[in-house]
């Protein structure tokens, strides 16, 4: 973890005198400088003044989307050279480490709002390459909202608190913003995005990452290729329920940020591997989809993804504010053999990410904060500004010139001076956007066909949770139009849902048959697919448990045994077991277990799975605490794998989970369905092994078991 590390300033190592910040000692820190011990305070108070002035200055502007946000540092590798597609330097030699820090981040709620609300999040990476920095500021949906920037400022508006009295915090749920959507067609692929699980992430390392708009690749030949980026979580993709993320709000506001803090000190480091899908300049009109429209995908179906190197997460900041508030993120940093398109969203993004940082950073010598240092030489005739940092030398801070022998000098193309991608542009000034940027809806059915039966009624679940918090009828109506022309059977259910009349029949019909026609006549025969297996959360891969948090239930009495294996068998698979019980300390007979939460201090919610030990007393004591009965119900209600050995399946037994064959024979006849054949994720020995550690291992890596048909009825 300390290889790459930075030197930063030890304020508490033990020789260390508290100073001003002239560097003077200071000997009382207690008292203000006062004329007699209960007289006024002078004004010759230096140290008073300055530590005063200091603190009141101390907040900066937040950002005014992304606000509140996550950092680490660590490095990306490439797998094999990319020399025949683009000249970037870091995408050469899979020797090479590139430094990099990442910032995650929910968009709309202020810097202290909780991290799990519904949300798209940001997925920002500034890599520090030889040649200069590249960022790469993407989110973990691959498309967006709008077509065009200069319908930015109004989206944000919509969606953050209404004006007048700054509510909702961090939520879309209001009517301001739903009146926007209602009025804003080309959203729906995006709001299908943000309404399905992919917005409340389980942990920011198990998400994807996109750079949503298409970039050019370019190869030393000065030949060019589109190309999207993809980041695919090695620990595989997986999202919380609603119910838990409004629970978590409450239970842990840091929920996401401590995960990705407690990984990385354990050294169990997020990985993501990158990918990039290519399109050759001439085949760009071969697809459905324009590729400068962001509020398009490219079906991974019709353009694979090809997995070219890997960015692991080892190392936390040292300071959130130095490094994760100050860095500056900005599309327009790129590399040679990294160019931009004509996407008028990032045409626009293209002008704001510097503009901004002049009012959150308060100037424009922002590069030179430690955390925006490029790891390349800086070298050119900009000077001053507020909080200038470089001090340089000479006279000469213009060019051309002489009198420094013209440097610093222009760097041809095969030195890497950077040569922007000589596209041919031409057309008169108009505002208007291509024919193809009109097909607002085919991608929004496309995403909702490819979900699983589960995913779809989590969908309906958002819609109904997000229009029923909305008051203006008029709004609710005209979604259920708009969400008609992605799927009839889905308008009809949020109609249903809203308490308001479905479309007629021949309305479904008019919409169907204009949105064909519209179809036919801007993609004729491209090429385009009915359903994208990739978009399914469902179809990532589920094969590590690594990163997931284990509730141990276990009181007096609890088998030390079973715990220490089911601990150390965790450990060694990159999860973490934590014993939960009634109060704190150590179990009378389990000197060896510490106890790491209370009832009081954790919730269910804020576990992957539960675990309940064995040990006759333990249980007993178990079952006379609701606390312990509810945190099984609402395991079993959020569809968590449970484990249970010897008597802790009697704890089972004494909640209310339904529909699970949990016959034992001690089975004192608990409220459950007999003769159930799968178990779905609940799995029970009559005494901990190895094979009962496999099996519970699989049912964890599954993440949640969808199929329990009567988990509607347990109270929790
Ligand atoms: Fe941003 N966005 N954005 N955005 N964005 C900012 O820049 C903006 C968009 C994204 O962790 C701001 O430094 C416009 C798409 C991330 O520091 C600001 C438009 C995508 C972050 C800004 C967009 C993003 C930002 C606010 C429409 C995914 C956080 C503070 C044209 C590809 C970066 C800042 C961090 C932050 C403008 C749309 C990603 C105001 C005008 C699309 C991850 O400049």
């Amino acid at each position: 973890m300390e290889h790459n590390k930075k030197p930063s300033p030890d304020q508490n190592k033990e020789e260390q005198y508290l100073t001003t910040n002239q560097g003077v000692r200071i000997n009382h820190t207690d008292d203000s400088l006062k004329a007699g011990d209960r007289g006024p305070t002078l004004l010759e108070d230096f140290h008073f003044r300055e530590k005063m002035m200091h603190f009141d200055h101390e907040r900066i502007p937040e950002r005014v989307v992304h606000p509140r946000g996550s950092g680490a540092h660590g490095y990306f590798q490439v797998y094999e050279p990319m020399t025949a597609y683009t000249k970037a330097g870091f995408l050469q030699d899979p020797g090479k480490k590139t430094p990099v820090f990442v910032r995650f981040s929910t968009v709309v709620g202020f810097r202290g709002s909780p991290d799990t609300v519904r949300d798209v999040r940001g997925f920002a990476v500034k890599f520090y390459t030889e040649d200069g920095n590249y960022d790469l500021v993407g989110n973990n949906m691959p498309v967006f909202f709008i077509q065009d920037a200069i319908k930015f400022p109004d989206l944000v508006h919509s969606i953050k608190p209404e004006p007048h009295h700054e509510m909702p915090q961090a939520s879309a749920a209001h009517d301001n913003f739903w009146d926007f959507i209602s009025l804003m067609p080309e959203s729906m692929h995006m709001i299908m995005w943000v309404l399905s699980d992919r917005a409340l992430p389980r942990s920011l390392a198990m998400m994807e990452g996109f750079g949503v708009h298409t970039f050019r690749f370019v190869n030393d030949e000065g030949k060019s290729r589109f190309v999207k980026f993809h980041w695919k979580p090695v620990a595989g993709m997986h999202s919380l329920v609603w119910d838990e993320s409004q629970k978590i709000a409450g239970k842990d506001p840091d929920f996401n940020r401590r995960d990705l803090w407690e990984s990385i000190e354990v050294g169990n480091y997020p990985e993501f591997e990158l990918g990039v899908q290519m399109i050759e300049e001439e085949q760009a009109d071969d697809f459905a989809f324009d590729i400068l429209d962001a509020t398009k995908l490219w079906p991974e179906e019709l353009v694979p993804v090809r997995i070219i190197g890997k960015m692991t997460l080892d190392r936390n900041p040292d300071n959130f504010f130095a490094e994760t508030e100050q860095v500056a993120f900005h599309p327009g940093h790129v590399v040679s053999g990294i160019d931009v398109t004509n996407d008028p969203l990032l045409q626009g993004r293209l002008f704001s990410y510097l503009d901004t940082q002049l009012i959150r950073l308060g100037g424009p010598n922002f590069a030179e904060i430690p955390i925006n240092r490029p790891h390349a030489e800086v070298n050119n005739n900009q000077r001053d500004g507020y909080m200038r940092q470089t001090i340089n030398k000479g006279r000469v801070n213009y060019f051309p010139n002489s009198l420094a022998d013209g440097h610093p000098k222009m760097a041809p193309e095969e030195e890497n001076g950077y040569v922007h991608y000589p596209e041919h542009v031409q057309g008169p000034k108009i505002r208007t956007r291509g024919e193809g940027f009109r097909d607002h809806f085919s991608q929004a059915t496309l995403f909702y066909n490819s979900m699983s039966a589960v995913e779809k009624k989590h969908i309906l679940e958002a819609f109904l949770f997000e229009l029923g918090k909305v008051e203006t009828m008029d709004i609710q109506e005209r979604m259920v139009r708009l969400i008609a022309h992605v799927d009839a059977d889905l308008s009809r259910q949020v109609a249903e849902g809203l308490g308001l009349d479905p479309l007629p029949d021949h309305d479904i019909q008019q919409i169907q048959e204009d949105l064909r026609a519209q179809r036919e006549r801007i993609w004729q025969n491209r090429k385009t697919v009915e359903r994208s297996p990739a978009l399914s959360m469902e179809n990532t891969k589920k094969d590590s448990i690594k990163g997931r948090k284990i509730a141990i239930l276990a009181a007096e009495g609890a088998d030390v045994e079973q715990i220490v294996s089911l601990k150390n068998a965790l450990k060694a698979e990159g999860a973490k077991g934590e014993v939960v019980s009634t109060r704190l300390g150590k179990l009378k007979n389990l000197d060896e277990v510490k106890i790491d939460k209370t009832f009081t201090t954790t919730a269910s919610v804020l576990y992957d799975a539960v675990y309940v030990a064995g040990g006759e007393d333990s249980v007993e004591k178990l079952r006379m605490q609701g606390d312990a009965i509810h945190f099984i119900n609402e395991a079993f209600k959020h569809c968590k794998p449970i484990g249970a050995t010897a008597e802790g399946i009697k704890l089972l037994q004494t909640s209310s989970i339904r529909g699970v064959n949990l016959n034992t024979p001690d089975d004192s006849g608990g409220p459950f369905d007999d003769g159930s054949t799968s178990d779905n994720g609940v799995v029970k020995a009559d005494s901990y092994s190895g094979d009962f550690f496999t099996a519970f291992k699989e049912s964890i890596a599954q993440h949640r078991h969808w199929n329990r048909a009567k988990k509607d009825m347990v109270p929790a």
